[in-house]
């Protein structure tokens, strides 16, 4: 349940449209984890396992663990403070598309009213300071990898705000699960601090290892909430710099806010890229040096070295 770099005016491709179904329709767990086993043995055959620079840490065994068994990972505040106003300070002029009702783009500072969710362009994302650095860190790629057992391909790169405004929801703000790829997992990053007013990330403990609905569908909390105890409702609180990470493929919701507007980072790795996007990568300019298969997706190769 995700937008992403789509290309406009491009209808959808056939084979990809068969490559995103197919995935989709294999629910059952069993057969979803030999499909991952061969698919992630095939990557690491061509493109090596993503670990060979990075030596494991104890926080990063203890968030694979976690990641596994709940689908939810606190990872700490992987950005500090001064980070974090860089990117604000950055973004302070960029322009913000409206996710639920096509109008014009609009700086933060002159937000209509109405808006509940919006986006960066791609091409300001991966311009703004230390995200690319982010998402390329040996500690997030190192992740990744192991999460997916091969070097992992960045499929979505996202920022976006979502705003204390009254009246229906944005259709994020439901539960719901994601179907993104065979495996992929995201990770969050609050670029405000975000407590229960401020719209947190909620993930339901272990339900990416339930059995996904052919059709996916919205959940409502009293649905969730009723046939769950409380401690298996994950909250996501953290002050700005503070990261997660979630396999989506489980029962979630980014609550909307009833406070504070929150802006959150949001990168996904995945085993192949997400059929049901259209990529359009964007032109890097800056000085870091990435990993062409890894950032395939979302930066243009001549960007790229190799
Ligand atoms: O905004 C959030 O916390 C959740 C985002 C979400 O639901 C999604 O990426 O599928």
């Amino acid at each position: 349940m995700e937008y992403a770099q789509l290309k406009p005016g491009r209808r959808f491709a056939p084979l990809h449209s068969l490559l995103y179904y197919s995935q989709r329709i294999v629910t059952y767990p069993t057969l979803r984890r030999l499909v991952v086993r061969a698919l992630s043995a095939a990557v690491r055959l061509r493109q090596g396992a993503g670990r060979e620079l990075h030596a494991a840490t104890a926080q990063e065994d203890a968030a694979l663990l976690d990641l596994c068994r709940s689908g939810y990972a606190p990872l700490g505040n992987l950005l500090d403070s001064v980070q974090c106003d860089a990117i604000r300070s950055w973004l302070g002029d960029k322009l913000l598309i409206d996710r639920d009702r096509e109008r014009p783009g609009f700086r933060l500072a002159q937000r209509p009213a109405a808006v509940r969710v919006a986006d960066y362009h791609l091409r300001d994302v991966i311009a703004c300071p230390h995200i690319l650095a982010l998402a390329n860190s040996p500690a997030l790629l190192g992740l990744a990898a192991r999460y997916l057992e091969c070097k992992p391909t960045i499929s979505a790169l996202g920022l976006r705000w979502s705003f204390p405004v009254t009246g229906d929801d944005s259709a994020l703000q439901a539960f719901h699960r994601d179907s993104e790829d065979w495996r992929y997992l995201k990770v969050l990053v609050y670029l405000t601090d975000v407590d229960d007013g401020a719209g947190p990330h909620v993930y339901l403990h272990g339900s990416h290892l339930t059995q996904a609905p052919v059709r996916l569908r919205f959940y409502s909390d009293s649905e969730i909430v009723g046939s769950h105890s409380a401690d298996m409702l994950l909250t996501a609180i953290g002050t700005r710099g503070f990261c997660f990470a979630v396999d989506t493929a489980g029962i979630h919701k980014g609550t909307a806010p009833s406070l504070q507007p929150r802006l959150m980072l949001q990168i996904q790795y995945s085993l192949l890229p997400s059929y049901a996007y259209r990529y359009a990568p964007e032109r890097y300019r800056g000085p870091l040096v990435l990993d062409p298969y890894v950032n395939r997706l979302i930066l243009r190769r001549c960007a790229l070295p190799g």
